[in-house]
């Protein structure tokens, strides 16, 4: 084999939802619901057939997670008591679809942060936990509407999409199959999630990030990081799940509207799990590529949970790391899936000098982790 190729980050973007949903809110709006269906149910409740649906707490959602509110792609009818989802418009198949319009917003902004235009791109992946349809794929939608030629392809790794589709796009820039990679990563979480369910329904939002990936060798940009290393791992777990997929309609009680058929998890137990998972596949793979973790100057991690960064930080740097050393934006976005950890990534550069070292690390369903070791130029 010949010599690998550097690969860098050149450009990084965020599209965020215009609409916000504060934890006051949400709250009024679940308990509101919670009430209707305790009214509704008042015989069986009394008569100890059914369980009153106890009222959410916005004390309980900060203290137990650190979000304080959340980005979504429609606020009216997740805040309807009787509705508690989102209600997106029926699109025409010859028009855009939604999550290609939140990629492509990112992915202009990634891509004049990396002084790229669509004909100097060659790839696309759309990594994320949830595409709106089957076939075509997202990611061949987005390269149409971006004038990219070359090819594209959607990729599902839960809360880890972006960071394995960043090994994807380093290891075809290094070998040659490709030389510029966008990656889009919007998340769409508000359709996913149970917003009927107290212990939950607090937990994610809807964002889109972009990067663009190239060669070292040709980049421009002066928003460069090195990827010196990618790991991946996953272990298969129960512990959050979704049963909705294409077989629905072949189960006997498939359609009918079955909790299983949103995001599920037990999130003690995901908690106690992840951490040392996380911690270990940071500290190990810093330490393999002979980078001591206690000298990184930035941790862009997944946000799920505000108490697990501060965990994980602790562990891999061996002291409580500052506040800019540890960027968290969960108490403003909530989770967003693959997305969170290039949040963090995109808002958080300030300070970073050439020859910093950082990681940007995403967990979640799977189980799955990625680590991505970079060096700012
Ligand atoms: N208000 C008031 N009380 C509440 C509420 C509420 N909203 N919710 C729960 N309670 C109660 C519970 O009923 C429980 O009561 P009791 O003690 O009487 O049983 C008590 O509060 C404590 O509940 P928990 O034990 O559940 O509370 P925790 O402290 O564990 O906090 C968290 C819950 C915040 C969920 C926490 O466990 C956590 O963050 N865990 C990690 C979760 C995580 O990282 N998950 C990753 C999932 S994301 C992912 O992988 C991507 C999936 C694909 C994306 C899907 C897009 C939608």
């Amino acid at each position: 084999m010949g010599n690998m190729r550097e690969v860098v980050i050149s450009g990084s973007g965020v599209f965020t939802p215009p609409e916000v949903i504060t934890n006051e809110e949400l709250v009024a709006a679940f308990n509101a619901f919670a009430d209707k269906q305790n009214a509704l149910h008042a015989d069986a409740i009394a008569a100890g057939e059914r369980e009153a649906i106890p009222h959410s707490d916005v004390d309980f959602i900060f203290k137990a997670s650190g979000i304080e509110r959340r980005y979504v792609m429609d606020k009216s009818g997740v805040l309807d008591p009787d509705v508690m989802h989102p209600l997106l418009r029926q699109r025409e198949d010859d028009e855009p679809g939604i999550m290609t319009e939140m990629a492509v917003d990112a992915a202009r902004q990634a891509m004049a942060q990396a002084g790229r235009s669509g004909d100097q791109i060659d790839a696309v992946i759309c990594a994320a936990s949830n595409h709106e349809r089957a076939y075509p794929a997202v990611a061949i939608e987005v390269q149409e509407a971006l004038g990219i030629e070359g090819f594209a392809y959607d990729m599902n790794v839960a809360c880890s999409s972006a960071t394995f589709a960043l090994q994807n796009a380093a290891d075809m820039i290094r070998s040659g199959s490709a030389n510029t990679v966008l990656i889009v990563n919007p998340e769409i979480c508000s359709g996913h999630l149970e917003w009927r369910d107290r212990d939950c329904h607090f937990i994610f939002g809807d964002v889109c990030t972009a990067l663009v990936v190239e060669a070292m060798e040709a980049a421009t940009s002066d928003h460069q990081f090195e990827v010196l290393g990618t790991r991946l791992i996953t272990t298969f777990s129960n512990n959050i799940r979704n049963n909705d997929g294409f077989l629905r309609r072949s189960r006997p009680d498939g359609l009918d509207d079955r909790r299983d058929m949103q995001f599920m998890q037990n999130g003690r137990q995901v908690f106690k799990q992840v951490v040392p998972m996380v911690s270990d596949l940071i500290v190990d793979h810093c330490t393999d590529e002979g980078i001591d973790p206690t000298g990184l100057k930035r941790l862009w991690l997944h946000q799920a949970n505000k108490s697990m960064n501060d965990f994980i930080g602790k562990k891999v740097m061996g002291r409580v790391p500052e506040p800019d050393e540890q960027p968290n934006i969960l108490q403003d976005y909530a989770n967003t899936s693959s997305a969170g950890s290039v949040i963090a990534f995109s808002h958080h550069q300030a300070g970073l000098e050439s020859g910093d070292l950082a990681v940007i690390c995403s967990f979640g369903a799977g189980y799955s982790a990625g680590n991505v070791i970079v060096k700012k130029r």
